[in-house]
C-alpha cells in the first residue's frame, strides 16, 4: 500500500485539491460543511477509511450525510468495525489528514501508518453510504477515489439510513453473529421481532397501532417503505414529507427546536407524529391534543419509557442486572429528576454525541442512552445478552418478551425507525396512548437558542459541557442571570456539526425560558464575540 501513498498525492492534485487553509477539525459526527467544500475531505476520508480497516484489519464504514443539517451542507463520518463510532485516536488521524497540503498526503499517511503500526500489506474492504442530498453522490465518489487509490476495495451500499450502516458493518465484522449483514437482513431481523411481540393482537387497552411518519424529505422516508413491507398489518403507518427539501419546516430537529407541528402533516387531534431526521438516526414524536394544544415527547420521553418497561421486564422475570440511563446536558429537569426518584434507576450524564453516551452506556448491563435530540438506543452487555437468551429459553415469559425487545433494537447506533418499533412495542404492551405516556412527567419548560460568533472555539466548557469554562467571566454571568428564575438552568456550548454556539435554558414557565434563554445568548453574543445582530428573540 504505501507505495501508493505518493500516487494518493498525484489524484488529490488533479482531482480533489484542497481547497481551503482554515483548520477543520473531526467534530461532534465527523466533518460537516458546506457541500462544495468537501470534495477534497471526502477523498481523504476514503484514504483514512482504507487505513483504519488495514489497522482493525475490519471492514470499515463511510456515511455520506449532514443529517439534520440543511439540504445545501454535506457530511462525512466514519463507522468502526462493530458499528462503533469512529475512535478518538483516529479523529486525530482524520484532522491531520484533511489539514494536510496536497504534498504532504504521503507524509502525513505515512506517519498516521507508523504510530498506529499498521500491516500495510492488508487489503483493506470500505462500506459506502450515502443519504438523499443532490451532492451526496459525487462525494461518494471522492470517497470511492480515496479507497481506490490505495488498493482498498469498496462495497457501495447506496441511498440507506446511518443506522443501516452500522448494522451492515457489525453483522459483516462479526461473521453474522449480530445478523445477516445486508440491507435485507435488517429489515428481517428487527420486523420479525416486532411482529412476534404483536402476536397478542394489534390493538390494546387505549393503544391504537396508527401513526403518522414525518420523513424529513429524506432518506427515512424512503427506508419505511421498505420497512412497511416487512410489518404485515401490525402497525398502520402513513408517510409524509417524502419529496421536499430535506429537513425544511419538518423532521426531528425541527419539531424539536421550534417545538411545532411538521408541516406537510395533517393537523390531526390525538395522532401519534413520528419524525425522523436527515438520515434517520433521530426520532420525536408529537401530538396535538383534544383542545388543539401542540405536545412533544423526546429523547428524554422515549428514554424514559424504554427504561421503564426494561426494568418492568427485569423484575418480573428475576434476572439481576444492572440497567442504567445516560443523559446529556439536555435532558429536560424533570426527565432526570422522574428517572431517579420515580423509577430508581440510575443517571449518568455525557458530552453532547451518541459516542461520548454510548462509551458511558457501556458501564451498566443494559445501558440506555437517549440525547434529548431523539438521538439513542439500548445496548447490553454479553453476559446480560446471554442471561436474558438463557433465562428465555428456560420458559421464563418476561426474559422471553426481553429477548425480543432486544433484537427489535439496533444496537450498534441510534436508529430512528427501529427506536419507533421499541417506542410501538412499549406502547402496546402497557395499552398506552400516547397521551397515557405523555402524562408520567410534564417537562419544564425550556428553549435553544444558536448564537454565531467569530470563532467559536472561544467557548470551551466542562463538567459534560454543563460549565463554560472560557470565555472567562460567561459563566459567572450565567450563574447570576439564572439565580432570577426558579428551577432555572442554562448553559452554552460550541455545536460539533454547526458554525454556531448552542444556548439552552429551562425555567418554571416558558415566558421565562424564552426570557432566559435570551440573555444568555445576549451574554455570549457580548462575550464571545458575536457577529451579524444580537439575538433578540
Ligand atoms: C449529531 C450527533 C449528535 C448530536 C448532534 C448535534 O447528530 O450525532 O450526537 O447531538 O449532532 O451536535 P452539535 O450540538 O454538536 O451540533 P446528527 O443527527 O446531526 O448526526
Amino acid at each position: 500500500m504505501m507505495s501508493r501513498f505518493a500516487d494518493a498525492a498525484k489524484v488529490a492534485t488533479s482531482k480533489y485539491p484542497k481547497t481551503t487553509n482554515k483548520t477543520i477539525k473531526y467534530g461532534t459526527a465527523g466533518f460537516r460543511s458546506k457541500a462544495e467544500e468537501l470534495d477534497f475531505i471526502m477523498y481523504r476520508m476514503g484514504l483514512l477509511a482504507a487505513l483504519r480497516a488495514c489497522d482493525t484489519k475490519a471492514a470499515i464504514g463511510v456515511m455520506i450525510t449532514a443529517s439534520h443539517n440543511p439540504v445545501q451542507d454535506n457530511g462525512v463520518k466514519l463507522v468502526d468495525p462493530m458499528g462503533e463510532m469512529l475512535a478518538p485516536a483516529w479523529e486525530v488521524h482524520a484532522t491531520t489528514l484533511v489539514n494536510a497540503s496536497d504534498d504532504e498526503i504521503p507524509r502525513a499517511l505515512e506517519k498516521i501508518g507508523g504510530e498506529a503500526r499498521i500491516d500495510l500489506n492488508h487489503s483493506p474492504l470500505v462500506f459506502v453510504g450515502r443519504d438523499t442530498r443532490p451532492s451526496s453522490s459525487q462525494l461518494c465518489d471522492a470517497v470511492i477515489s480515496g479507497v481506490r487509490v490505495v488498493g482498498g476495495d469498496v462495497k457501495d451500499l447506496g441511498v440507506i439510513t446511518t443506522p443501516i450502516i452500522h448494522y451492515v458493518i457489525t453483522c459483516h465484522n462479526d461473521g453474522g453473529t449480530y445478523g445477516v449483514p445486508s440491507e435485507e437482513g435488517y429489515y428481517q431481523k428487527i420486523c420479525e421481532a416486532f411482529v412476534k411481540l404483536r402476536s397478542s393482537g394489534a390493538s390494546n387497552g387505549n393503544y391504537e397501532p396508527i401513526v403518522y411518519y414525518d420523513g424529513a424529505n429524506g432518506v427515512g422516508a424512503l427506508m419505511i417503505a421498505n420497512f412497511l413491507k416487512h410489518l404485515g398489518n401490525s402497525l398502520s403507518v402513513s408517510i409524509y414529507n417524502d419529496d421536499g427539501v430535506l429537513n425544511h419546516l419538518c423532521g426531528a430537529d425541527y419539531v424539536k427546536v421550534q417545538q411545532k407541528w411538521p408541516e406537510g402533516v395533517p393537523r390531526i387531534q390525538n395522532v401519534r407524529c413520528v419524525s425522523v431526521d436527515g438520515d434517520a438516526d433521530r426520532v420525536i414524536y408529537s401530538y396535538i391534543d383534544s383542545n388543539d394544544k401542540y405536545h412533544m415527547l423526546d429523547g428524554d420521553k422515549i428514554a424514559t419509557l424504554i427504561a421503564g418497561y426494561i426494568q418492568e421486564l427485569l423484575k418480573n422475570s428475576g434476572l439481576k442486572l444492572k440497567l442504567g440511563l445516560v443523559q446529556t446536558a439536555y435532558a429536560n429537569g424533570a426527565s432526570t429528576e422522574y428517572i431517579t426518584r420515580k423509577l430508581g434507576v440510575p443517571v449518568a450524564c455525557a458530552m453532547t454525541g451518541v459516542k461520548h453516551l454510548h462509551h458511558m452506556a457501556l458501564q451498566f448491563d443494559i445501558g440506555v442512552y437517549f440525547e434529548a435530540n431523539g438521538h439513542g438506543t439500548v445496548i447490553f452487555s454479553k453476559e446480560a445478552r446471554a442471561a436474558i437468551r438463557d433465562a428465555a429459553q428456560r420458559n421464563n415469559e418476561n426474559a422471553n418478551k426481553l429477548s425480543q425487545v432486544l433484537d427489535v433494537i439496533n444496537e450498534t447506533v441510534g436508529d430512528a425507525i427501529s427506536d419507533m418499533l421499541l417506542v410501538e412495542t412499549v406502547l402496546h404492551a402497557r395499552g398506552w396512548s400516547i397521551f397515557d405516556w405523555d402524562k408520567a412527567y410534564a417537562d419544564l419548560p425550556n428553549r435553544q437558542m444558536k448564537v454565531t460568533v467569530a470563532d467559536r472555539t472561544v467557548i470551551t466548557t466542562t463538567d459534560a459541557e454543563r460549565v463554560c469554562v472560557t470565555p472567562e467571566g460567561l459563566q459567572n454571568s450565567i450563574n447570576e442571570m439564572v439565580k432570577a428564575y426558579p428551577q432555572g438552568r442554562s448553559f452554552v456550548r460550541p455545536s460539533g456539526t454547526e458554525d454556531i454556539v448552542r444556548v439552552y435554558a429551562e425555567a418554571s414557565s416558558q415566558e421565562q425560558a424564552d426570557e432566559l434563554a435570551i440573555k444568555v445568548a445576549g451574554a455570549v453574543y457580548d462575550q464571545a464575540g458575536g457577529v451579524g445582530s444580537k439575538p433578540q428573540s
